[in-house]
């Protein structure tokens, strides 16, 4: 039976037994706990001296393989040319791309090092799944040692169009990297058609629609297989989960402090591609415009701070600190605070049962891959008197939940009137909308995306010829 390998910049925390806060690590450890195999890559540990070691657990089906990273890898590979130069790039933020030479080659090497650790761990009939863009030359490393198994990658961010790509000059390295995977999955059509349209303009390759709706695409001295596979999550579980915690502390908490008030929720990492001042300025035209949402509705924003060794995240916390609490001198009475800004991380159930007692679900992303938390919230609601989704249509989530009130991150009385809309939105309305969406989460959920993806890597022509026989899954 061939094994699944999971290899991915952060493992899930052991101890913890399951995911930390991060899309990537919930989607992720909830498919290979179904299919059995074992998950590779950085422990989170930055050794200051040492040889850094891997670390083998087994919990259940699932081997975890963790190793620590050298602290001038960890500057280069990760909060340098990952966070400061690709992640930027490839949200649409070339204004934000720092680059520096020496941290791609520390990119490069980290990624060759990470493959040659784990060589010896692998099996002849393995599948390997390379997840996101701190480990686009993965494959490439691999192949160069010797590596013949199927080997697929998934961005877990949007991939952007050529022009903003061209910002980053090691773009042709990048892309001739990619397409030495078997194959490639984006989260929607538009960052496919983004990576195809650079093929062929950029690197003078070629794309092809197949019957079975993959590209196949030839370019580098390549052939390779792209497709679109949108992740989702479980919403029956997370209903589930939603409902259990109608009762718990924080929900009375909030339902205590808010007086019967209403509720706009918003979870994020701190981050400046999530459109939190945007968010926090169009809340603001709301009270600006409608007198009578005063002491009428709060605006809960949770956002736990993330990457917070570089400048562009200390930026985007001072200035949503400032508009917080300009907001707030501005608004709040002596028994009403309009924005409460919580830096904190909670408890998936927590935040299911925070989005039930809502009444919107604010996700406004200037840029996304997915956002998982759109279908959270959508997942968390009470099928009788569900809250509303205000989407922004930059997040990959806005291409399903077309029962969303669409907005555009930067218009911000558009926004402000989607608030309003929302807030007074009647309820055969909302059921509809709501039905609408459950259906398309239902039918799209985290093992239909795993289980097509692992489908299509099983059955592209893999270069090397190897026949592989089809993944099983775990029992129990
Ligand atoms: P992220 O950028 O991390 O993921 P998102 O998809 O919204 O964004 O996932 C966030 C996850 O973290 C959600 O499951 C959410 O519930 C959880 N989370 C957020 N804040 C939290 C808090 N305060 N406490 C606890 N949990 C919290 C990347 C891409 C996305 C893509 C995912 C998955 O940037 O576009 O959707 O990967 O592919």
């Amino acid at each position: 039976m061939s094994r699944l390998i999971i290899v991915s910049n952060r493992v899930a925390p052991i101890s913890e037994g399951g995911p930390a806060a991060g899309g990537l690590a919930v989607g992720v450890y909830d498919a290979l706990k179904e299919t059995g195999g074992m998950w590779f890559g950085w422990s989170g540990d930055v050794l200051t001296s040492g040889q850094p070691q891997i670390a083998l657990e087994e919990r259940g089906p699932v081997t975890f393989a963790t190793i620590g990273l050298l602290r001038r890898d960890y500057d280069q590979y990760y909060r340098g040319f990952s966070n400061a130069t690709l992640w930027p790039a490839f949200h649409y933020r070339a204004d934000l791309v720092q680059y520096d030479r020496h941290e791609y080659e520390g990119y490069s090497r980290v990624n060759a090092w990470l493959a040659q650790q784990l060589v010896p761990l692998l099996r002849e009939d393995d599948v390997i799944w390379v997840h996101d863009y701190h480990l686009i030359p993965f494959a490439q490393a691999l192949r160069a040692a010797g590596v013949k198994n199927r080997i697929g990658f998934f961005l877990h961010i949007p991939f952007p169009a050529s022009q903003v790509l061209l910002a980053v000059p090691p773009h042709r390295e990048l892309v001739q990297a990619l397409c030495a995977f078997d194959l490639l999955g984006f989260q929607t059509r538009p960052d496919l058609r983004a990576f195809c349209d650079y093929i062929v303009n950029e690197a003078g390759g070629t794309t092809a629609m197949q019957p079975d709706g993959l590209t196949r695409i030839e370019a580098f001295g390549q052939t390779l297989c792209a497709g679109d596979y949108p992740i989702g999550v479980y919403p029956d579980e997370i209903a589930e989960l939603a409902r259990a915690g109608e009762r718990g502390k924080p929900v009375r908490t909030l339902k205590a402090t808010l007086h019967g008030r209403k509720v706009i929720m918003s979870v994020d990492r701190l981050d400046y591609s999530k459109g939190l001042v945007e968010r926090f300025r169009a809340f603001e035209r709301l009270l600006d415009h409608a007198p009578a949402q005063r002491n009428k509705v709060s605006f809960v924003q949770i956002a736990p701070p993330t990457r917070a060794d570089l400048h562009a995240y200390q930026d985007i916390r001072l200035r949503l600190e400032a508009e917080s609490g300009r907001i707030n001198g501005r608004y709040a009475e002596l028994d009403w605070t309009p924005i409460w800004y919580i830096h904190r991380q909670y408890e998936r159930a927590v935040l299911a049962a925070l989005f039930r007692a809502s009444n919107v679900g604010y996700v406004t992303p200037l840029r996304d891959g997915m956002n998982l938390v759109a279908k959270e919230y959508v997942s968390a609601q009470n099928p009788e008197d569900p809250g509303v989704l205000v989407l922004s249509r930059f997040a990959g989530a806005a291409q399903e939940l077309s029962g969303a009130l669409i907005v555009n991150p930067l218009d911000i009385d558009g926004m402000a009137d989607a608030l309003s809309a929302a807030l007074s939105m009647p309820l055969a309305e909302r059921l509809a909308r709501y039905q609408d969406m459950m259906a398309q989460l239902r039918e799209n959920n985290v093992s239909v995306w795993r289980d097509r993806f692992m489908r299509d890597l099983g059955q592209v022509s893999v270069r090397q010829g190897v026949s592989l026989p089809p993944l099983e899954r775990a029992q129990g």
